[in-house]
């Protein structure tokens, strides 16, 4: 078992298997108890992570992912984690465009694009997101900020999955990027993903211990 410390509390947590076991406090008392207090430690230090505590914990950073105006129901979050080998990013969005045809179910490209705004104007409604953060010079798909596409699943969508091609300090102030096809990882820039239909901004959430 390994104790990590929590800077601001001076506590120290026992993790094991992703999840937080115990609380030892600086006078050395220890708790048993995953309580609020202990969620903010989650697993940035732990390999493995168990679902439950990573429901129960608040991320270092997230995105409020809204829809264009032709998209207005759709809208959901992008949860960005530390963990010991990179960032895993949790994703859930709901109103998404949902064909009937059971040989088109929906896949969406989704990356994090290098510019700092969801603005646009008419013909692109998130023009200002820019391009896919690609700090290395790199082709598409191997871009920073390429991720995994998400499956619709009768207009919503979860994804969870763990990155090492950015840091949590590097994408802060950088946008996320749905758009309504699928990425097929081999055209030059972008993956000829098609229109943009949602966008959020990647911000920092303060924890607290
Ligand atoms: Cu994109
Ligand atoms: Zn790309």
């Amino acid at each position: 078992m390994t104790w990590f410390l929590c800077p601001q509390s001076k506590a120290s947590f026992s993790v094991k298997a992703g999840t937080i076991l115990q609380r030892q406090e600086p006078t050395g008392e220890v708790s048993h108890i995953l309580n609020k207090k202990a969620r903010c430690l989650m697993n940035r230090n732990a390999r493995f992570i168990h679902p439950e505590t990573l429901w129960r914990t608040r991320p270092q950073a997230w995105a409020s992912v809204r829809g264009s105006a032709l998209y207005p129901n759709l809208f959901g979050t992008v949860r960005f984690y530390e963990h010991l080998y990179g960032v895993v990013v949790v994703t859930e969005m709901e109103g998404l465009p949902n064909p009937e045809n059971v040989c088109s179910s929906p896949v969406f490209a989704f990356h994090i694009h290098q510019g700092g705004s969801c603005t646009g104007d008419e013909a692109d409604p998130f023009a200002d997101s820019g391009m896919h953060y690609n700090p290395q010079n790199c082709p598409h798909p191997y871009h920073a900020g390429d991720m995994p596409p998400l499956f619709g699943v009768n207009g919503y969508a979860f994804s969870a999955f763990l990155t090492d091609r950015f840091t949590l300090s590097e994408i802060i102030g950088k946008t996320v990027v749905l758009h309504v096809s699928f990425d097929d990882f081999s055209t030059q820039p972008s993956g000829n993903a098609g229109a943009k239909i949602a966008c959020g901004k990647i911000v920092r959430r303060i924890t607290r211990c």
